[in-house]
């Protein structure tokens, strides 16, 4: 451990690690006690390692209080799917248990994963029991751990696409916590050896695990469609005559920080230099067990990757990452990103295969009376017998559909609802949960984006604008959920109704935004937007897209480092 770690006290969440003994607690105990719909405080901490988050429904917080009820509890719960990646038998079972244990709905998370909102304590088990039986878990979905590894749904080459989606499954796997503590728990496995036992529980975290959140992904250029620059450790596929040759290495970029506290603030991960694909395990490893020693365990607040590298430097950082791994390296390849987002709708990639955008609005899987999500993927996964793809942008893919079944497939997409056209700028939205689960939200956010978006459609046709498309992203928080500072138009929610707006970020996600007006009230979204739409209409360049615009015209100063961004351009 590093001398400055040594320094100042360490985190309770450090505590309650250490006494853990490897991520059990007292979490068996809790489950027992049906006194109350809660778990032991020190378990809501490590129940996250396993992928569970305690909750309670926001909407009726005050009214229960005022009767004197314990808040309405009831457990989110998030299920790993390496690369986003998974079979038609699996999105059955995610939807059976989501109509049987959990809310009737699937969320779609940032990070191509599952969440399951509403199950209650008594439910738990089972339902992590269901999702293991479907051959996914639910470890190391949350916690101061490596989580869900985020991959390119889809690639100009397919054979790189399915290269990389091994590696994302790979690296996820060499990365997953070796405590029985899951097992013991959730699955009812065998104890494994106690305290005294010789063997090291966690080869690679160690005791303590890490001392925040980890964050990886691998991403195919030229479409950055995993935002791979806000990765703590992110891998750019290299690929030289149709061949996957490596990957540039992108460390420290991250999103979560508080309104106008300038310690903490997004950044961008910093390119180190390339590497064979053969090294992409030994530099994974290097990159965590570094993080793991030198990170930050006194402050939480500053205790991710991108802290680290900036109090260190990049250079030694890339040091301790070589001489860990035994990897050189190599300079970095030439790459070029062109835009993120999904294809929606129909594809046939080179290997003739077919696939199927659909557009998930903010990742919720229901059914509404113009699309039925929920029913129609449900369809679909009976008769399909290629993969499910779940994107970064909370979209899924139907993927590798078969000859065979795609015109019974194009049936069931049309009778569902599921090709609905939405504007470029809704295609590109992306909103976090916010309330009512989050405890963490200061404003609405999934349930509030849409309306604003039919505002801000309105207001861009009024400017011939609708055929534009724009990476809007809004978040209840300034915690950065649906990656709002690497968007074009960033809406982070202050209090109930207000939103410091971000602008300036780039489409391709090589750029932060800049906080542009602060705690504006949500009926002034639309009036502060406009008159830069129509400057854009105006003035802008031929291809110009309007965070570049903003930035060209001076409307909004470019972020040089993260901190920046809490400062409104004079
Ligand atoms: Fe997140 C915490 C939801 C992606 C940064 N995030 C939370 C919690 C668990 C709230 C809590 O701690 O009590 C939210 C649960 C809400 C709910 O009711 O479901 C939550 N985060 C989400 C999801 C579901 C948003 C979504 O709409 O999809 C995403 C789940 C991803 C997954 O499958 O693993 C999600 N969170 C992200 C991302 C985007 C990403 O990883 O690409 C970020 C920004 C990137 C980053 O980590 O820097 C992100 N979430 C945070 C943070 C701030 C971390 C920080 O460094 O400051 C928190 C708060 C914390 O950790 O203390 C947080
Ligand atoms: Fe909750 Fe904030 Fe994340 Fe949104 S950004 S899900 S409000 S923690």
């Amino acid at each position: 451990m590093s001398d400055d770690t040594k320094k100042g006290a360490l985190s309770d969440v450090e505590r309650i690690k250490s006494a853990s003994q490897n991520l059990r607690g007292t979490l068996s105990e809790s489950l027992l006690d049906d006194v109350t719909g809660a778990i032991a405080e020190d378990d809501t901490q490590l129940s996250k390692f396993h992928g569970i988050y305690q909750q309670d429904d926001r909407d009726s917080r005050a009214a229960r209080r005022r009767q004197k009820l314990e808040p309405a509890f009831s457990f989110m719960i998030r299920a790993r799917v390496p690369g986003g990646i998974c079979t038609p038998a699996q999105w059955l079972a995610m939807d059976q248990l989501a109509q049987t244990h959990a809310n009737g709905t699937l969320r779609l998370t940032t990070r191509q994963a599952f969440q399951f909102h509403g199950v209650i304590k008594r439910q738990l088990k089972e339902t992590v029991a269901g999702i293991n039986a479907s051959l996914l878990d639910t470890l190391a979905a949350c916690g101061d751990v490596n989580r869900n590894v985020m991959a390119s749904p889809l690639a100009a080459s397919a054979k790189v696409q399915k290269q990389v989606a091994r590696w994302a499954q790979a690296l996820s796997d060499h990365l997953t916590p070796a405590t029985g503590a899951y097992h013991e728990i959730w699955l009812d496995g065998e104890k494994q050896p106690g305290p005294e036992s010789t063997t090291p529980r966690e080869p690679i975290y160690g005791d303590t695990y890490l001392p925040r959140k980890f964050k990886m992904g691998l991403v195919i250029p030229p479409v950055n469609d995993i935002d791979i620059y806000t990765q703590d450790l992110g891998f750019i596929a290299i690929v030289e005559n149709d061949k996957l040759v490596g990957f540039n290495v992108s460390v420290g970029g991250g999103m979560g920080m508080a309104h106008g506290v300038r310690e903490t603030y997004p950044m961008l991960g910093q390119v180190i230099g390339f590497v064979e694909p053969e090294a992409l395990t030994a530099i994974s490893e290097a990159v965590v067990t570094t993080q793991r020693d030198f990170g930050d365990r006194t402050n939480r607040k500053h205790a991710r990757l991108k802290y680290t590298i900036d109090d260190r430097g990049i250079d030694w950082f890339a040091e301790q990452v070589q001489q860990r791994s035994g990897a050189t390296l190599a300079p970095a390849r030439p790459i070029q990103f062109t835009h993120r987002g999904d294809i929606l709708g129909w594809l046939q990639d080179d290997a003739g295969e077919w696939h199927f955008g659909v557009n998930v609005e903010n990742g919720r899987i229901k059914d509404l009376p113009e699309q039925q999500l929920m029913t129609g993927l449900r369809q679909i996964a009976k008769v399909h017998k290629g993969e499910f793809r779940l994107t970064a942008n909370q979209n899924v893919i139907i993927s590798g559909i078969d000859r065979l079944d795609k015109a019974h497939i194009e049936v069931l997409i049309d009778e569902y609802g599921l090709s609905a056209g939405a504007s470029p700028l809704r295609a590109n939205a992306m909103a976090c949960v916010g309330f009512p689960t989050c405890g963490l939200a200061m404003a609405e956010s999934e349930r509030y984006l849409p309306s604003l978006i039919d505002e801000l459609d309105d207001s861009l046709v009024s400017h011939g604008l609708e055929d534009e498309p724009m990476v809007i992203r809004m978040t209840g928080c300034p915690n950065g959920c649906a990656r709002p500072y690497a968007a074009e138009i960033g809406l982070v929610g202050k209090s109930e109704g207000r939103y410091a707006v971000f602008l300036g970020g780039d489409s391709e996600g090589t750029r932060l935004n800049r906080l542009y007006r602060d705690n504006v009230p949500d009926s002034e979204l639309r009036g502060l937007l406009d008159p830069l739409f129509a400057q854009y209409a105006r003035d802008r360049e031929p291809e110009e897209h309007f965070g570049d615009f903003l930035i060209r015209s001076g409307v909004v100063a470019p972020v040089v480092h993260g901190r920046e961004i809490h400062e409104v351009t004079p």
